[in-house]
């Protein structure tokens, strides 16, 4: 669990521990795969937790929705039909939906007890995603989800947890190669992949396991205060594209808090220890 001491709610991670001053706790509850807790922060909005590690705040969950999503979605020419598997706070499948061009979105979330607790405390995280004939939600294991799903997807993303008990075959090469199967020749898939300061051999497995599967992986990064160390890494891959270069002309979306078309290509340029470190 997130320890909380008088004002402060601390998650550890490693030898470190990050902390953010609070209100009050706002909700906690264990859910069939998960402690679920809610608290109100000092200046970050409402900060959720999922056994005790950070996922997002209300003020800085922009920067991870809008990497994991419009880097792959700006990449492929013209995105249909997408599927976004976990990210039950529902912000990644609200940045999917920015993209007009796109069909229909099949929401994976295996945990429907920490979309409830987003819809009450993350409002603008859920923001029109009821309203929107394309979302499909499908509550489930997005595991097994993608093993029965064969050339259907032009965007896949991967919006788990750290590779524990629930999130750990997410990160696997057997779910890879589901993965690829299920998107259609040219797709494109995008997944969280931990942070390079205490994570880096994670990262290093990642990016051996897509180079092995897919024609291109590649690796970006992100600067999001909320997660210990504050560098975020996403792995993206593709049977055809280098998802470095956009492509995509048609969605003409304004008014992003984060990405911007020179950061696309510029996530992939990395500092030398990150290049050492995944060779
Ligand atoms: N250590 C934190 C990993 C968080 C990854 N998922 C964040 C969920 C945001 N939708």
């Amino acid at each position: 669990m997130a320890k909380m001491t008088g004002k402060w709610c601390t998650e550890t991670y490693k030898d470190t521990a990050l902390s953010f001053k609070i209100k009050k706790k706002l909700y906690s509850k264990r859910s069939k795969f998960q402690l679920v807790e809610v608290f109100e922060t000092e200046k970050h909005g409402n900060l959720m937790a999922l056994d005790g590690c950070y996922m997002v705040t209300t003020r800085e969950e922009f920067v991870y929705h809008d990497m994991l999503a419009h880097v792959p979605l700006f990449a492929h020419p013209d995105p249909k039909k997408v599927l976004v598997i976990g990210g039950g706070d529902g912000g990644t499948v609200r940045e999917v939906m920015r993209h007009k061009g796109v069909e229909s979105i099949d929401f994976v979330e295996i945990d429907g007890d920490v979309y409830t607790v987003s819809k009450k405390y993350f409002p603008e995280l859920v923001k029109g995603l009821e309203g929107d004939k394309r979302v499909h939600f499908k509550f489930g294991d997005g595991i097994k989800f993608v093993k029965d799903s064969k050339d259907i997807y032009d965007v896949i993303l991967i919006d788990g947890t750290d590779p524990s008990d629930i999130a750990g075959g997410l990160f696997g090469t057997e779910f890879f190669n589901d993965v690829k199967a299920a998107l259609k020749k040219d797709g494109i898939m995008s997944m969280q992949s931990e942070d390079p300061w205490f994570d880096l051999p994670i990262i290093k497995d990642v990016q051996a396991r897509l180079k092995k599967t897919f024609a291109y992986s590649g690796l970006y990064l992100a600067f999001i205060p909320m997660y210990p160390s504050g560098m975020w890494s996403f792995s993206c891959a593709s049977k055809k594209y280098d998802i470095s270069v956009i492509r995509n002309k048609k969605s003409k979306i304004t008014g992003f808090k984060y990405y911007t078309p020179e950061l696309h290509s510029a996530a992939f340029k990395l500092p030398q220890f990150v290049k050492d470190g995944i060779k």
